[in-house]
């Protein structure tokens, strides 16, 4: 089996949602994969990470948080960083298992992956369900909207302010909450399954926005649609990985690797390739990102 290809023994299913195991960069074809919902062996998850020599990783394949090359190898600003402190800890491989983002923290819960490693935006309610890294990316949010912008909608306010206006959101997703923190009403929200179906929505007249962070939607972008300015009533976006509370060890093992990428040209590289800022992770703490409202 050529690297990377994806056979028939490492398609994963479990629960509600079909999850994809697609071998990393560098991953050796043939590697063994452990079943969902399994449970951990004996030990810690940072023991079983350290023994069999991968960690499994929850992505969305959103470019550019998330990537999956046609070859499968998983790629994009998170998992990327997340593969360079691993490999700082003597683990050298990822394992992606694509699943959506509401399914991503009960999914860990359940020890279905070992880190979320999608871009997962910290905020008061997912800080106090998992563990998450120090920040790894800072980043905004925009409206895809029809070119010229017709209903000229530029932030929350705007939406709440003509209730004809429909905004489509990913189901769970940092968006969707961010829209129902402010109180905007359910009968203006449009539910779709990924960037591309928000697109379409748009498109098609179903919604007049899809809301999503500004460098997904430029990934999306297609002529006839438009990408607006970063929203500015909505609060910051940033994220990190994401860990099971079980797992404190892992995650001051993680940290303590992350302080030494993060300080190193090497974090530059990474996130400067995606479009993101090195710095702008630089100046923010996870406790900072908890405090977001939602
Ligand atoms: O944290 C989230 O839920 C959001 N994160 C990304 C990278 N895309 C959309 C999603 O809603």
């Amino acid at each position: 089996m050529r690297r990377n290809e994806i056979s028939r023994r490492q398609l994963l299913r479990g629960g509600a949602t079909a999850a994809l195991a697609l071998p990393a960069a560098g991953i050796l074809a043939g590697c063994s994969f452990t079943q969902p919902g399994t449970g951990q062996s004996a030990g810690s998850t940072l023991d079983q990470v350290r023994k069999q020599g991968f960690a499994r990783i929850a992505i969305a394949n959103e470019p550019p948080y998330t990537q999956i090359k046609p070859d499968g190898t998983v790629t994009g600003a998170e998992p990327d960083v997340v593969a360079a402190v691993l490999k700082r800890m003597g683990i050298p491989e990822i394992q992606g298992v694509v699943t959506p983002y509401e399914s991503m923290i009960p999914g860990l819960n359940a020890n279905r992956w070992d880190i979320i490693a999608a871009g997962l935006f910290m905020k008061q309610s997912r800080c106090g369900q998992i563990l998450y890294s120090e920040p790894e990316i800072v980043s905004t949010e925009s409206f895809a909207v029809l070119a010229g912008n017709p209903k000229k909608l530029t932030n929350v306010a705007s939406v709440k302010a003509d209730p004809t206006v429909k905004v489509a959101v990913l189901p769970g997703g940092f968006e969707d909450g961010a829209l129902k923190t402010q109180n905007v009403p359910a009968a203006q929200m449009v539910n779709i399954p990924d960037g591309r179906s928000g697109i379409e929505a748009v498109q098609a007249g179903r919604a007049d926005a899809f809301f999503l962070p500004t460098l997904s939607l430029n990934s999306l972008k297609t002529d006839g649609i438009d990408i607006t300015p970063p929203i500015q009533d909505v609060q910051q976006t940033g994220s990190g990985a994401g860990f099971r509370k079980s797992d404190q060890d892992l995650v001051n093992a993680y940290d303590e690797q992350l302080r030494a990428l993060k300080a190193s040209p090497e974090f530059d590289q990474i996130l400067s390739k995606w479009g993101f800022s090195a710095d702008a992770a630089r100046s923010v703490t996870r406790d900072q990102l908890c405090a977001v409202a939602g």
